[in-house]
C-alpha cells in the first residue's frame, strides 16, 4: 500500500510527503489527490519517526455512514428512547444507506494528535472507530484512512431526528494519521479501539473487521455521491462496529486510540 501524510515544512507550510520505509518524501505541494496521482517533486527527505503530522487531507465535506454493521444496529435500538426504534433495524435491512454530513472544511474535525471534544449537554458520548474513504474526482474512493465519528448516545437515543446534533459539534471527528492507497479494495481491514483514561487505565478494548460490514465499500460512496456534488478530497466514514459497553462515557484525558494495520494509529485525547 502506498501512503501518504502532511506535515508542516519550516519555511514552506504544509507540505504532502510519500512514505518510502522509514523515511518520507516531501513533495513541492500540499494536495493529497496529486500526490495520490504521482504528481510532484521530492524537496526533502526527513525520517518518518517524530515527525509531526496535521490530518492527511484538508476534506472539504466529511460524511458518515451509519449502521452498516450489525453491532452498531444492536447498540441503536438499545438506547433508543422511542417508538422510532424501528428505524434504525429497517435502514439496515434496506437498499439505501443512512447517510449523514459530519463536517465542512474541516471545522469540527481534528488530525493526529488533536483533542476530540464531548458536548456539554450530553452525559453519554462514545467514539465511533471507522474506516475512511478519501473520494476522488470522480467520486471514487482512491485512498483510505482512519476516521473517528465522535457521537452523543443520550441525544441521538431521544430522538433520532437529533441526530445531527448527536454527531455534529465541535471536535466531533478526527481523521488521519495517513492516507492508504490499498494495492486491493477487496481485502478487509482490521480497525482495533483502545481507550485509556489520564493515568494509562485501560477503559475498553475491542477489534473488528470491514469484513463484518453489511455493505461495500464502492456502494457506499455510489449513495453518497448520488446526485450530489461531494467535492473531490471529501471523506466518507463508513460506519462504526465497535461500541463501548452501555456504562462508557468519554471523559476529559481519556484517549482514544484507533488502529487499521496498513494505516497506522490515529490517536486523540478529549479536551
Ligand atoms: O444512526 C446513527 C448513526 C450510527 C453511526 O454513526 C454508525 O453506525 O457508525
Ligand atoms: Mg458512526
Amino acid at each position: 500500500m502506498s501512503r501518504f501524510l502532511r506535515t508542516d515544512v519550516p519555511g514552506l507550510g504544509p507540505r504532502v510527503g510519500r512514505i518510502a520505509g522509514d523515511h518520507v518524501e516531501l513533495l513541492d505541494h500540499d494536495d493529497p489527490l496529486r500526490a495520490i496521482r504521482g504528481d510532484g517533486s521530492v524537496v526533502q527527505t526527513r525520517p518518518l519517526a517524530g515527525l509531526a503530522l496535521l490530518a492527511p487531507i484538508e476534506a472539504p465535506e466529511i460524511w458518515c455512514a451509519g449502521v452498516t454493521y450489525e453491532r452498531s444496529r444492536d447498540a441503536r435500538l438499545e438506547e433508543a428512547k422511542t417508538d422510532a426504534r424501528d428505524v434504525y433495524a429497517l435502514v439496515y435491512d434496506a437498499e439505501r444507506p443512512e447517510l449523514f454530513l459530519k463536517d465542512a472544511r474541516m471545522r469540527r474535525t481534528v488530525g493526529p494528535g488533536g483533542k476530540i471534544r464531548v458536548r456539554s449537554d450530553s452525559s453519554w458520548l462514545v467514539p465511533e472507530p471507522e474506516l475512511g474513504l478519501v473520494l476522488g474526482d470522480d467520486g471514487s474512493p482512491v485512498a483510505v484512512t482512519i476516521g473517528n465519528d465522535v457521537s452523543s448516545r443520550d441525544i441521538e437515543g431521544e430522538n433520532p431526528l437529533y441526530i445531527p446534533q448527536a454527531k455534529v459539534f465541535a471536535g466531533a471527528c478526527a481523521i488521519g494519521p495517513v492516507l492508504a492507497v490499498p494495492d486491493d479494495w477487496a481485502a478487509p481491514f482490521e480497525i482495533r479501539l483502545r481507550i485509556t483514561d489520564a493515568d494509562g487505565e485501560l477503559l475498553f478494548a475491542g477489534e473488528t473487521s470491514t469484513a463484518r460490514m453489511k455493505r461495500g465499500l464502492h456502494e457506499l460512496a455510489g449513495w453518497a455521491m448520488r446526485d450530489n456534488p461531494i467535492p473531490p478530497g471529501s471523506v466518507l466514514l463508513t460506519g462504526t462496529g465497535l461500541v463501548p459497553e452501555d456504562d462508557y462515557t468519554l471523559a476529559s484525558g481519556h484517549v482514544v486510540r484507533i488502529e487499521i494495520p496498513g494505516i497506522g494509529v490515529l490517536e486523540n485525547t478529549v479536551a
